[in-house]
């Protein structure tokens, strides 16, 4: 399905809306035909500048203009951020993503900052990514220039309901900032949040709009809203393990080379309920503590339910050499 040049909405939704177990079978199915069905990918997070954002994010807790518990933190200092990937790389992350609580990168000492940040870990063989708001081409393309190899830019939601989500940036301006990451020949990591009280056409808009990308995103992930107090959307009800699934397969079956992420939500998850998000193709997670802000399982839980499956953490760039293979293959 994802090698077909246009998708549809209808023919997302009917995948959706499969009988529950035969959507897993089938994205099991797609799963195992272009990945190693027992390799999980293990990124790990760090918020390397915390709080005080100037957006109206309505799931997030570090926009400044809701009272959350975060504590707003400056940019950390580059040893501070090396250590931590040193950690990383020994508990098995093959992955290190660094987010900033910034609507958009601008051209100052803390850009500069960051290109050491990228520059340190790729230098220490784990792959490196970032989050950190709307970029232009030229920014792209000395980040590309330091050694990164993803950038995560979110469609979070539909482009119907991105205003009712977000105000301080338009949808159109996510797209142009993936653009400019391709330009600059980065691979893409781009997906959003479910449970945010949008309708089932928002969860098939959002990936009629990333499954039709051209390359298709390398990286999609999936995240369940954390509910956080004090944002506007504090009180939606947790998302029910059915429809992460289903979002996850479908993802899967319209994605079939993608990485598909089992973001955030994962501490209100069983491990059967993940174990059944793996079977429907979900072939990476964030590990640690932490999210950004808010928890996630110990990465001892982790390596625990990784054993229990018969899962085990890819390596680092196994991506790019995956498709490498496949350009020699064809
Ligand atoms: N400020 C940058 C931006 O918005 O692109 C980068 C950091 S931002 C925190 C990265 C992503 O985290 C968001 O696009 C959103 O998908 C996710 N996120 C933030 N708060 C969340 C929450 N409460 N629950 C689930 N996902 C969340
Ligand atoms: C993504 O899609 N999920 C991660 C990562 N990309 C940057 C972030 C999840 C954040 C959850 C809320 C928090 O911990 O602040
Ligand atoms: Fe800021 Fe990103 Fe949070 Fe939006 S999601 S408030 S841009 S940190």
């Amino acid at each position: 399905m994802g090698n077909s040049p246009y998708l549809n909405k209808e023919d997302i939704l009917k995948v959706y809306n499969t009988p529950l177990l035969e959507l897993v079978f089938r994205a099991a199915e797609v799963h195992r035909a272009h990945h190693d069905p027992t390799e999980v990918q293990v990124s790990s997070l760090i918020s390397i500048k915390t709080g005080g954002c100037p957006e109206d994010c309505a799931y997030c807790p570090q926009a400044a203009r809701y009272t959350t518990n975060v504590e707003a933190h400056k940019l950390m200092s580059v040893e501070e951020v090396l250590s931590a990937a040193d950690k990383a790389k020994a508990g098995g992350a093959s992955r290190l993503c660094m987010g900033a609580a910034w609507r958009e990168v601008r051209d100052n000492s803390d850009f500069e900052r960051v290109l050491e940040m990228v520059k340190g870990v790729n230098e220490r063989g784990l792959e490196v990514c970032c989050t950190l708001g709307m970029l232009n081409e030229d920014q792209a393309q000395k980040l590309a220039d330091a050694g990164l190899y993803a950038y995560n830019h979110n469609l979070d939601t539909s482009g119907e309901n991105y205003k009712n989500i977000i105000t301080t940036r338009t949808f159109d301006e996510r797209l142009t900032t993936i653009k400019n990451v391709r330009k600059a020949k980065l691979t893409v990591c781009s997906g959003g949040i479910i449970g945010m009280g949008e309708g089932v056409e928002d969860r098939i808009g959002m990936l009629h709009t990333l499954a039709n990308m051209i390359p298709q995103p390398e990286s999609v992930p999936i995240n369940a809203l954390v509910a956080v107090e004090g944002t506007p959307l504090e009180d939606q009800p947790p998302l029910p393990i059915w429809d992460m699934l289903r979002m996850i397969a479908t993802t899967r079956i319209v994605m079939p080379l993608t990485k598909v992420r089992l973001s955030a939500g994962r501490t209100q998850m069983s491990m059967e309920a993940q174990a059944l998000c793996f079977m429907a193709g979900a072939n990476s997670i964030f590990a640690g503590d932490k999210l950004l802000t808010t928890p996630n399982p110990a990465f001892s839980e982790d390596m625990e339910m990784f054993n229990i499956l018969g899962l085990k953490p890819s390596k680092a760039f196994s991506d790019k050499l995956s498709a490498q293979k496949e350009t020699v293959n064809n």
